[in-house]
């Protein structure tokens, strides 16, 4: 038997799969169920200070296997979503609470309200690309690294940090965050901004114009990413980016993540992917003759 259990700060996770933010977090039943249907930790939509409505429709184009999204951070607002993340818990899983705010105080502001709900983890999202403001932080060590110093002054619950792939200081804000005291980094948000256009009309298709990429095609982005990160940190990394498969999971975790996560893939697989990559990890490690995820991690032979 394999033993699929890894840990993110201490926080223990019976497997390495999360749903990712901003897929299907929206609210505590939804989160519950995906709890229930194996996921080892669930992540919530990201929440501001005051409710949003988002941008104007439509907010997704799929494009098979590639998605574009402008949701423009949709949210009820920290209070209203105490509630969700109290419901959500029930689920008996990890519950990874991601927040956003306009700078470093309203980050902590949030945190402030959010962390009633006792989530296991907040994670900083320093990277929606759909926003003016929202790639700023997560573009410039200095700026993310003193998000993370104010709402470590407000929590001692976890944070973990979401990096964007849209940055060459990639690994300096992930040596900055680290510095400031971030527990855990999430490696990536989506790529881009991209642009469909409707050739009849000649307009684009996404309300917004345009909007960040997720899906198959960022896999190998991301392991990318997480690979660059984890040579130059120390903390937990949860690599996010194209995962629909073990062997997507696996060259995340080669590449050094300790869980992957999981969001377009929902689309194709339901929640029946959090059981099916873990499947698929099981066959993995008994090929490699492993017998934890957790020796997976970073097991990466450079190229001589
Ligand atoms: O809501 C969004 O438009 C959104 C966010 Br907050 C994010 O972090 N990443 C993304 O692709 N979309």
């Amino acid at each position: 038997m394999t033993n699929l259990s890894t840990e993110l700060a201490g926080v223990k996770l019976e497997n390495p799969t999360v749903l990712s933010a901003g897929v299907l977090g929206n609210t505590g039943e939804i989160l519950k169920r995906v709890a229930l249907s194996g996921a080892g930790a669930v992540t919530t939509k990201t929440i501001g200070l005051k409710p949003r409505k988002g941008n104007k429709n439509p907010t997704i184009v799929d494009l098979g296997g590639v998605f574009l999204n402008s949701m423009g951070l949709p949210n009820p607002g920290a209070e209203n979503f105490v509630e969700e993340i109290k419901i959500a818990k029930e689920g008996g899983k990890p519950i990874i609470s991601s927040v956003f705010g306009k700078d470093a105080d309203e980050f902590a502001e949030v945190v402030k309200i959010l962390k009633k709900a006792e989530p296991d983890m907040f994670e900083l999202n320093v990277s929606c690309p759909n926003i003016g403001s929202g790639l700023s932080f997560g573009c410039d060590p200095f700026s993310a690294a003193n998000v993370v110093r104010k709402v470590k002054e407000v929590t001692s619950i976890p944070v973990s940090v979401k990096l964007t792939p849209n940055t060459h200081l990639l690994v300096k804000v992930a040596k900055a965050v680290e510095e400031a005291g971030a527990d855990v980094i999430t490696a990536i948000n989506c790529l881009g901004p991209g642009m469909v256009i409707d050739v009849d009309s000649g307009r684009p298709v996404l309300g917004n114009g345009v909007g960040g990429v997720s899906g198959r095609l960022i896999r190998p982005i991301a392991t990318r990413c997480v690979y660059s990160i984890a040579k130059n940190v120390k903390i937990p990394i949860i690599g996010v980016g194209g995962v629909y498969s073990g062997d997507d999971a696996a060259q995340h975790i080669i590449a050094g993540a300790s869980a992957v996560g999981i969001g377009t893939a929902v689309k194709d697989h339901y929640l029946d992917v959090f059981g099916k990559v873990c499947e698929e990890l099981e066959e993995i490690l008994e090929r490699k003759k492993l017998k934890s995820i957790k020796e997976l991690v970073g097991l990466l032979e450079e190229n001589k």
